[in-house]
């Protein structure tokens, strides 16, 4: 059992593991993807997964984008900090990702379905751009009784900061709502991640239903966007979509709200709610050559950032954070961190 001063991160979202190889534009034509995208797979995207494995020499790696924000996480805080829920299978997939959050110290909660397989991504890289397929599989079957079982929701109790993805939105509403209503209920920051333009576009319902509870909301630009085209605020300033996010109506109201919207090598965006003006954060670019490829760039900014969160470090310091290990997880394969464990260095 959790004592209070461990696990006081709780991130809840789809484990997967990803088929990630280095593509063309024949594999993004056969099965009409755009270089840089999130999908759900459909009936003619089946045979993606055994292309990538079987033509493009695809590597398995641990995905599931809050599964990577957690491992980043906890990769800059204490041992025992970073406790993760999601659905998988009882299949060798699940066993390599069981190995993976070992390695990063991370302790997962998982709803094994015995009948699904554990889910997997499709990840397709053409130079700086990643194109994702997912097939949910068990991920897709986790539920309010796991949240709800005794150790687990003792976890939830237990935990101080909540990080929610935004993909969860596909699988399991309620289990978000009852994770930020616990939040709200007792002044403890919610996250959500905004996570693909197909949220806000084909989850609107769930997802503003959520957001009177969200604390920080963080995006990236095309999915700032897509929420507000999809909400009719007919706006495209980045900033002022940060802005609109931000002042969104909130139930907790001790804290004001703060949204962040990431842009690449641009500055990241931060509006604050009630606040005028919008901070812009500088991203220090490394390299060209020195990235590796692009997938998980946003979960890791995520993890660093909240990873200050749980820390109680200023926002310019959880942002820094965030922008530091998004630029060491471009360098590595897939969504990963490097070993040895790097230090965080507070200066550029
Ligand atoms: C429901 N969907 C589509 C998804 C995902 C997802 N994680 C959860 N749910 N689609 C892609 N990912 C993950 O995003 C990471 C990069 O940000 C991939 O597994 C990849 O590791």
């Amino acid at each position: 059992m959790a004592s209070p001063n461990q696990y006081r991160l709780l991130c809840l979202e789809n484990p997967l593991l990803d088929i990630q190889a280095v593509g063309d534009e024949a594999i993004l034509k056969k099965y009409g993807l755009k270089a840089n995208d999130a999908i759900l797979a459909e009936e003619k995207h089946q045979g993606i997964f055994e292309d990538l494995l079987n033509n493009y020499d695809a590597k398995l790696i641990a995905g599931g984008a809050a599964q990577n924000t957690a491992r980043g996480a906890q990769y800059l805080l204490p041992p025992n900090s970073v406790v993760y829920l999601g659905g998988v299978g009882d299949d060798k997939y699940a066993a390599i990702l069981q190995d993976a959050v070992k390695q990063a110290g991370l302790r997962v909660e998982y709803r094994v379905d015995p009948k699904e397989k554990t889910g997997r991504c499709g990840v397709v890289i053409t130079g700086h751009n990643r194109s994702m397929c997912t097939e949910l599989g068990a991920a897709n079957h986790y539920d309010l009784d796991h949240l709800k079982s005794p150790e687990v929701w003792a976890l939830a109790e237990n935990a101080e900061v909540y990080y929610v993805g935004g993909y969860h939105f596909t699988v399991c509403p309620p289990a978000i709502m009852e994770l930020a209503k616990l939040a709200a209920a007792n002044n403890k920051p919610f996250i959500l991640s905004l996570s693909a333009p197909f949220i806000p576009q084909f989850f609107k319902d769930p997802l503003d239903a959520s957001a009177p509870y969200w604390d920080y909301v963080i995006g990236n630009e095309t999915e700032a966007a897509a929420y507000a085209e999809s909400h009719g605020l007919g706006i495209t300033d980045i900033k002022e979509i940060a802005k609109a996010l931000a002042n969104l109506p909130k139930v907790n109201t001790q804290r004001k709200r703060v949204a962040i919207i990431t842009q690449g090598t641009d500055p990241t965006i931060v509006a604050i709610q009630g606040e005028d003006e919008v901070r812009e954060y500088q991203v220090h670019e490394i390299a060209k050559e020195q990235i590796n490829d692009t997938n998980g760039a946003g979960d890791a900014f995520a993890g660093g950032l909240t990873a200050g969160i749980v820390e109680g470090r200023s926002l310019a310091e959880s942002i820094n954070m965030g922008q530091w290990l998004a630029r060491l997880s471009i360098q590595e394969l897939g969504p990963s961190y490097p070993f040895p464990k790097q230090a965080y260095k507070p200066t550029q």
